[in-house]
């Protein structure tokens, strides 16, 4: 018999998927991790037996809990449900999800919203970082509608601001892991940075390419992939992930001079797909990245070290961060760093789950 499981499916930022309280979902991981494969209908090009939809982005999944943590008011596990393989990876964290994390706590209770904004702090577990995000609150109702425009997302709707604090390395241990501000990995340069993402960044015209190509069209191109995908391997030993091959990090971005204003544009490989934008964390280790003196993204970019802001140019438009570093000795380290995101609310009820995967421990 089919089982039913409470999941709120929700927007969060560029990015679709389930919201779960981890209370209602299995607590052996294997278990659990095959609830959440038939929920999204993987492995299945097309997931037509789930919610997913049918690529990286839209196959995500939040679980949710209280936080025992001093600073902390929800624990949130970021998982991603691979559409193509039998795999669920808790290898990354995800800003995208994160900004349906705020909403879904006041809304569960899990803390007591306010009048006007409230103030949600969430630690991370993928990798122990904790984030503030403000969600709109006015009569002490989560708010989801509002003037707030983020690109790759129509329309507009309530702001969900995102502050992120001690996330420097919070993945790979150090802002820059190799040690270096620039290696050489197959013969091509590339900087390794972790600002809450573990990002390898390349700049596109050492592949002949212009960095302006669609996501579309670095996808069918078959020999630009099986490069990237060596210089990945390769890196992820050297950014101490060790073997990645199985991970969805580190992100590969092509970086190029911006077209738009901007402080450079990029092309992300997250890591099989390319992004219609680009992730949260992704665009903050990018920015990082850029202001960075010496770095493969600063070659290319119109930013240095003193910009507070800096918009990303993506193939759907721009992501901007707030972002602040000091120099710390000869190093630079990353003080503040702040972004809007919007969330949606698209449903509330349960999921049906057949009972082999309930019994898949
Ligand atoms: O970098 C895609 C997304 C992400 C991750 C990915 C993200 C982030 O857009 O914080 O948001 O890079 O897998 O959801």
């Amino acid at each position: 018999m089919l089982r039913a499981i409470p999941a709120t499916l929700m927007r969060g930022g560029t990015s679709k998927g389930l919201y779960f309280n981890a209370a209602d979902l299995p607590s052996n991981e294997a278990a659990r991790n095959a609830v959440l494969l038939a929920a999204m209908g993987s492995p299945d090009p097309r997931q037509i037996d789930g919610v997913g939809g049918a690529h990286p982005l839209t196959s995500k999944i939040a679980v949710l809990s209280p936080s025992d943590h001093p600073d902390a008011d929800v624990d949130y596990l970021f998982l991603q449900a691979a559409v193509n393989e039998r795999q669920v990876s808790n290898s990354q964290p995800c800003g995208n999800i994160l900004a349906g994390v705020g909403p879904w706590a006041v809304e569960n209770g899990l803390i007591a919203a306010l009048q006007g904004e409230t103030r949600v702090r969430i630690r991370t577990i993928n990798n122990g970082s904790l984030a503030v995000a403000t969600v709109q609150t006015p009569g002490g109702i989560v708010e989801y509608e509002g003037d707030a425009a983020i690109d790759g997302v129509p329309g507009a709707a309530a702001p969900v601001s995102i502050e992120f604090l001690d996330i420097a390395g919070s993945n790979c241990g150090s802002l820059l892991p190799t040690g270096n501000i620039v290696d050489k990995f197959a013969g091509v340069e590339a900087t390794c940075i972790d600002n809450g993402m573990p990002v390898v960044l390349l700049r596109a015209r050492d592949f002949g390419l212009t960095g302006d190509e669609t996501p579309a069209s670095l996808e069918a191109n078959d020999k630009l992939k099986s490069q990237i995908e060596a210089i990945r391997l390769e890196a992820g030993f050297s950014m101490n992930l060790g073997d990645v091959k199985a991970k969805t990090v580190p992100k590969m971005t092509l970086v190029s001079p911006p077209r738009g204003g901007g402080a450079l544009s990029t092309r992300t490989f997250i890591p099989h797909r390319v992004h219609e934008a680009i992730g949260v964390l992704g665009a903050v280790s990018v920015a990082a990245a850029a202001a960075l003196p010496g770095s493969v993204a600063a070659s290319v970019s119109k930013a240095s070290a003193g910009w507070r802001r800096m918009d990303i140019e993506h193939p759907s438009g721009f992501f901007t961060v707030d972002l602040e570093l000091e120099k710390d000795g000869e190093a630079f380290a990353v003080k503040r760093c702040a972004l809007l995101r919007t969330a949606r609310l698209l449903m509330r009820g349960e999921i049906y789950i057949p009972s082999a995967a309930w019994s898949a421990a």
